[in-house]
């Protein structure tokens, strides 16, 4: 059986790729760090009882700014496989706390590469690296794929290209199998709920049923190529089943602006939208209510910001036989089938639902 470490299981592609490990008979490790609330929702499902004689999921506490803790848990665990996917991952949040940002995400890749060389498992372990499109920035070249030049355009982006080039450093100087997935924008039910896409599915859920009145997001200008979680770590995977190591795009090669996944998100709640204005007096329309639903919030605007991302993931179609399986109207459906569960125990909840429980005790 192969025993695989994930950091950041309990965010979005931790929760899937966990998932995914155990469907393919993985002993699937985890690092969850110490909250004061529980964080680990995305996972509960997976969770079992650390009384249980035979476990195949198990949790540790870590943080990827404690190599000592890192050290200790990878010595313990004695991976196959290493997924490092934890990171301070928002990019707005990065222009506040960079350098916290720095130390989880560039120096926490170093220090998982340094525990791998320090315990000598550069011959039994792989290591694989959660770059990202952000890297890109400021873009040289359209499509962008392995050799397009990077220009990182945020703190959290500068120290995710500390992280790939550290990995491929490592797999150069010490012969460590260690790859870079760098991932276009992926999502899901599952994703954050202040990342853009989420956001806005929660949203016009939440506006269908009455329980808000407006959306205001930042720049609606801004275009992404977006797929499904779900696919994405299917990629991950592969990445690490290849005889020699190397670094890989993983993309659906389409790009939307952020204007037009708002749109398909109203239109998947039947309600129509209109746009008007320019920049920041841009709103959207209910089309024949005439009501303002989306109005633009400067607040959410990035000191640099990433204006168009398209990526072009042909050698992992050719060498991992790769390719997404979700169109972006799956996702869109997806995720609003369960931001609606979600906001109809919320309405419910708010209108009658813990007077009934009260009557019932
Ligand atoms: P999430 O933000 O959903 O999850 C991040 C995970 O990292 C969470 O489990 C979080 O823990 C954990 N984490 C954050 N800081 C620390 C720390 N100091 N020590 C230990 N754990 C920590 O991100 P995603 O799942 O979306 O992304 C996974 C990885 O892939 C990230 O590295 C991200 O930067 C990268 N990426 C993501 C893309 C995407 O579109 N989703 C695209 C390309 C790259 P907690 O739950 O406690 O907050
Ligand atoms: P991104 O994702 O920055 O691409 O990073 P995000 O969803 O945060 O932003 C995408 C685009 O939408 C614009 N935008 C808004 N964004 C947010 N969060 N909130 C808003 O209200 C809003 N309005 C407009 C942004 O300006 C941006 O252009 C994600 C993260 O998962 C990274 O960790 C990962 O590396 C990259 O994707 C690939």
């Amino acid at each position: 059986m192969k025993r695989a470490l994930i950091t950041g299981i309990t965010g979005q592609d931790g929760a899937y790729l966990a998932e995914f490990l155990l469907s393919k008979g993985y002993e699937v490790h985890g690092i969850k760090r110490r909250s004061s609330l529980f964080n680990t929702h995305r996972i509960d499902h997976l969770y079992q009882d650390p009384h249980e004689e035979k476990r195949n999921f198990i949790l540790h506490y870590g943080d990827m700014t404690d190599s000592t803790n890192l050290i200790r848990i990878i010595q313990d665990v004695q991976p196959d496989e290493i997924y490092n996917l934890a990171a301070q991952s928002h990019v707005q949040v990065s222009f506040e706390t960079p350098e916290y940002t720095a130390n989880a995400d560039a120096l926490g890749t170093l220090r998982i590469l340094e525990a791998i060389r320090i315990l000598k498992l550069e011959k039994k372990n792989r290591f694989y690296q959660a770059s990202t499109s952000e890297l890109y920035g400021k873009v040289q070249a359209v499509p962008q794929n392995e050799k397009t030049p990077f220009y990182p355009r945020s703190p959290y982006a500068v120290a995710k290209l500390y992280g790939y080039w550290i990995t491929v450093n490592y797999r150069e100087a010490y012969g460590i199998y260690g790859c870079n997935g760098i991932l276009f924008n992926h999502e899901s039910p599952l994703r954050g709920e202040t990342f853009v896409t989420r956001k806005i599915t929660r949203a016009v859920c939440r506006i269908k049923l009455g329980l808000q009145k407006k959306l205001y997001l930042g720049n609606l200008n801004a275009k992404r190529d977006w797929g499904h979680a779900r696919d994405y770590v299917e990629g991950m995977w592969l990445i690490l089943q290849q005889d020699q190591p190397d670094d890989y795009v993983l993309a659906t090669g389409e790009t939307h602006e952020i204007r037009e996944f708002v749109t398909m998100a109203f239109a998947e709640v039947g309600i129509p939208i209109r746009w008007k204005g320019e920049g920041v007096d841009e709103k959207g329309y209910h089309a024949e209510t005439g009501e303002v639903l989306v109005e633009v919030d400067p607040r959410y605007f990035r000191p640099t910001e990433v204006d168009l991302l398209l990526g072009d993931a042909t050698k992992a179609r050719e060498k991992l036989g790769w390719k997404p399986k979700h169109t972006l109207q799956d996702l869109v459906k997806e995720m609003i089938a369960s931001d609606m569960e979600e906001a109809k125990r919320d309405h419910l909840l708010k209108t009658e639902g813990y007077k009934t429980y009260r009557f019932q005790e």
